[in-house]
């Protein structure tokens, strides 16, 4: 694909932006930035790129500059049904995400993970065990580390780990993942996608450009995943986990029944879906050439990550979890499943045009008490409010401290907020240290 001397426009100033302007520069391409924030609303790092010799047009988007581009890149927080891309798109202009430019100046296998929920850490997870295989991997993608970063850089790994968002599968073409991995599909993104249904199917296209000696791995026990995966070209490997059974999988073309049980025995995160993700990250490491040995050298080493169902510290026999990163309404019911014991819930945001009444016999059965902050206050209430003690608060810290006074020694205290952060956060890993500072004010107030 030739860059040189191409009028390129950038859509969205964000990571994703950044990478991308430097990306191209690079490659000698004339570069447009166009983001409909103000240059007062951007921060430092974004501004520096202007230094590049980058043309920057901030505050509203000018249907002419798509007009007038070669090409658009979009950011994947920028809808590709926006006005002026539709419209560029009409004259003919291509229109394409970030990781579709770089997936064609990326020569190395590359594995990509999507999913609503357990991305992260699955991709996380599967990075380590590639690592204690001995191979140098690259991770990046929607986990934060934009992927043009990667195909920018001079030194290259032995193989590619993304984590892909719908966002960024909406905007694809020709990307092709070696090994494809399908975690689950629940509600998520409904202010950005009609209905469950087209959210569901910008997930498969992670399939789409697969060939047959490429790898589909994909959660059996997930209905939604099982009716999309009739198309699917490449060889598929579906894993279902049962309470009772642990976990078991439809063909051993990668490794035995006895063998992955084997491995999952040695990893300890609580919960359903972490052994979900774990038996996802180990059939799609060893499809890509992990060896059985790194793979369980990384399931026993694995710790987690933060924010997600993270214990902060037990404080008169109350245990209090940050799972800031719940932001929609599937991974609260995750989470309320992991426990046995009486949960005091801390739930609320920015609503992303989630039915909270689906969590109602969840909540019914594994909690004493709601706590509820943040913007979607009476939306939760209206919906919820009829079946608990409930309680609204006005900060973190209040949220907290009332969470504290409903428990009881022996219970959880939970922050699971099944929304975003932004109502009053920069994002989820904010409000999650938010939640621990708290915590440890309780700590020191009765001590
Ligand atoms: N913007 C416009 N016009 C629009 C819409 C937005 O100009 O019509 C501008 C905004 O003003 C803003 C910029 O676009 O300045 C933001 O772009 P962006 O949201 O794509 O931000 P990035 O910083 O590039 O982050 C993106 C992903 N963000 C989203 O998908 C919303 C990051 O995922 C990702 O880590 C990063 O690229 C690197 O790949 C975040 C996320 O929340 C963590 N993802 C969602 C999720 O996990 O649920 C999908």
């Amino acid at each position: 694909m030739e860059l040189k001397n191409k009028n390129i426009l950038i859509v969205g100033l964000g990571v994703t932006g950044v990478a991308t302007a430097r990306f191209l520069i690079n490659k000698g391409a004339f570069v447009t930035v166009a983001d409909r924030k103000k240059e007062q609303e951007l921060g430092s790092e974004e501004l520096l790129i202007r230094d590049l010799g980058i043309k920057m047009e901030l505050g509203a988007h000018r249907i002419e500059t798509f007009e007038n581009a070669d090409l658009i890149v979009i950011s994947p927080g920028v809808p590709h049904t926006i006005d002026p891309v539709i419209k560029a798109k009409e004259q003919g202009i291509p229109v394409m995400g970030e990781i579709e430019l770089a997936s064609r100046f990326i020569a190395e296998p590359i594995i990509a993970v999507t999913g609503t929920n357990g991305k992260t850490t699955t991709t996380t997870l599967l990075c380590k065990m590639l690592e204690e295989s001995g191979l140098k991997v690259f991770v990046g993608g929607n986990i934060g580390n934009p992927l043009i970063a990667y195909a920018d850089r001079r030194e290259k790994a032995d193989i590619v780990v993304i984590e892909v968002s719908s966002f960024q599968l909406d905007t694809i073409d020709t990307f092709r993942a070696n090994v494809a991995v399908l975690l689950n599909i629940t509600e998520d993104h409904m202010n950005r996608y009609s209905d469950l249904n087209a959210y569901a199917k910008s997930k498969a296209r992670i399939f789409e450009n697969q060939q047959p000696d490429d790898t589909a791995v994909l959660n059996g026990s997930d209905p939604v995943v099982c009716s999309l995966s009739k198309d699917i070209l490449s060889r598929k490997v579906f894993f279902s986990s049962k309470k009772e059974k642990g976990v078991t999988i439809s063909d051993e073309s990668i490794i035995s029944q006895e063998n992955i049980s084997r491995l999952l025995a040695d990893f300890k995160l609580p919960g359903k879906h972490n052994m979900e993700n774990a038996a996802a990250a180990s059939l799609a490491a060893l499809a890509a050439g992990g060896t059985f040995e790194g793979v369980g050298s990384a399931l026993r080493k694995f710790k987690g990550l933060s924010h997600r169902l993270e214990h902060i510290n037990t404080l008169n026999g109350i245990d209090f979890f940050n799972d800031s990163k719940a932001t929609n309404v599937d991974s609260v019911a995750k989470a309320l499943e992991t426990f046995e014991r009486p949960i005091v819930l801390i739930m609320g945001g920015r609503n992303k045009g989630s039915k909270f009444y689906a969590l109602r016999d969840l909540i019914d059965k594994h909690t004493k008490a709601l706590i509820f902050i943040g913007e979607a206050k009476e939306d939760i209430m209206a919906e919820l409010g009829s079946i608990k003690h409930v309680e609204a608060a006005a900060t973190m810290e209040d949220a907290v401290f009332k969470a504290y006074h409903a428990a009881k020694p022996g219970d959880i205290v939970l922050l699971s907020p099944a929304c975003a952060s932004f109502d009053m956060y920069n994002n989820y890993a904010q409000r999650g240290e938010d939640f621990c500072k708290a915590v440890a004010k309780i700590g020191t107030v009765y001590s």
